[in-house]
């Protein structure tokens, strides 16, 4: 007896959106995905990978090529006022910082190699709970499964009108891939370990923040932190005469981010009601968007991606899949939402030592572990 093959629409082709279509794929479903915007491409700088999503990456096999243009730095080093605070090498916890670029490409080779059908320039307009999605260009689609991976003004949530809340931060940031110039930052300061990520907090007597992250070899990513209400130090292109005189060891690699036109995120989350309605659910910034401070929001949107793909090929009835799936998966998402937006709140990331407890309890999950809700 052969089944028929079950279909899935997903809109959206940032990292959920393709980390779900190549996990069905690849688990026998037909998949279509739809993409807004006419190139396939990640907006955005660098990333901060751990656990969670790194072991999705090694079941959807693009684990080897991400490996091939990623790194674990040796420590996670804060500082205050530019006094060391910790350096934590995070034992035991499996990272990788790499830029977006790589990791989108990573993802949509993937995908390909899956055989997922991926539309650019496709607009979805919204999806019923009974599985029809909608297009921009009049057309319409049935499916067994409707993904809503299109991010944080997900279409595809707001026409469900699925209730949410939104909490803005005060703090905010500008996030930049410049070359690493490691001569140039040790002839400065020769005795740093310039491959570490390194978070250089200001509080006092102003709020201003660089977390430096080598992304590979030859790119860092840099994100430089300013209160919203701080006009100079929000402002794009950066203003490199203040951010160089509070951190003049970082003058070369300030230097080119202010080459760039750059834009500055407010900090904020988003929790919806509910995640799923009959047979549409939603992952990623579309569902569970967070602040940064955890690393977490991509990490969290493969994570839910993948444990969704493989809720719904087990499922007898999609719709009830999918609220368990919910039930199951959604508790760890918002830890890592709260948390995130708690140190987003407090600024404790400054005093170092904050990669353990709570803070690192969704980077060690490993989403692909079958008995990882079994009661030990
Ligand atoms: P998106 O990346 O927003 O992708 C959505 C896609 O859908 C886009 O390609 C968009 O064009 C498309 N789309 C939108 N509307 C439609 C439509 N109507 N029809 C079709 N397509 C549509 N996360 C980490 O894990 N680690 C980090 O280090 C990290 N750092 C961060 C730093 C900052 C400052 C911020 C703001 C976020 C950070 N994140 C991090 C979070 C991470 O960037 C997001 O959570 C993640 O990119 C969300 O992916 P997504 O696929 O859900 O959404
Ligand atoms: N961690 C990472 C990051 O990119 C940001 C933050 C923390 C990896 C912001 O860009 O706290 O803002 C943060």
């Amino acid at each position: 007896m052969t089944e028929r093959r079950r279909h899935a629409e997903i809109s959206g082709g940032g990292f959920a959106g393709l980390t779900a279509a190549t996990a069905l794929a690849q688990m026998g479903w037909s998949v279509r995905l739809h993409e807004r915007s006419p190139e396939l491409r990640a907006e955005g700088a660098g990333i901060v990978l751990w656990n969670n999503s790194l072991q999705v990456l090694d079941k959807i096999k693009a684990g080897p090529d991400l490996m091939s243009n990623s790194m674990t730095p040796p420590a996670y080093e804060t500082r205050m006022n530019n006094v060391i605070q910790s350096q934590e090498t995070l034992d035991g916890i499996r990272w990788r910082t790499l830029t977006r670029p790589h990791l989108h490409q990573t993802l949509l080779v993937a995908a390909r190699e899956a055989g997922v059908e991926i539309i650019s320039g496709s607009e979805v307009t919204g999806a019923t709970a009974d599985g029809t999605i909608s297009f921009a260009n009049g057309e319409t689609a049935e499916a067994d499964l409707i993904i809503g991976a299109d991010g944080v003004g997900s279409a595809v949530r707001d026409s469900l009108g699925i209730p949410l809340e939104r909490q803005r931060s005060r703090d905010g940031i500008t996030r930049f891939l410049v070359p690493r110039r490691k001569a140039e930052l040790q002839a400065l300061e020769p005795d740093t370990e310039w491959d570490n990520v390194i978070d250089f907090w200001n509080l006092e007597p102003r709020v201003l923040r660089v977390l430096y992250t080598p992304a590979n070899d030859q790119e860092l990513y840099i994100a430089l932190m300013a209160p919203a209400a701080d006009a100079q130090g929000s402002r794009v292109p950066i203003d490199l005469d203040l951010w160089t005189s509070v951190f003049p060891q970082l003058a070369p690699v300030l230097a080119d981010a202010a080459k760039i036109p750059g834009r500055y995120y407010g900090y904020q989350t988003t929790r919806l009601d509910h995640w799923t309605e009959g047979k549409v659910a939603l992952i990623g910034d579309a569902a569970h968007a967070m602040c940064p401070a955890l690393a977490q929001g991509a990490g969290c949107a493969m994570q839910n991606a993948w444990t969704l793909a493989a809720a719904a090929t087990e499922a007898a009835s999609i719709p009830e899949a999918l609220q368990e799936w919910e039930r199951l998966e959604r508790p760890l998402t918002d830890l890592a939402q709260d948390r995130s937006q708690w140190y987003a709140d407090t600024r404790e990331m400054a005093k170092g030592n904050q990669f353990q407890g709570e803070t690192v309890t969704t980077a060690l999950y490993n989403p692909t572990d079958p008995h990882r809700h079994e009661v030990p």
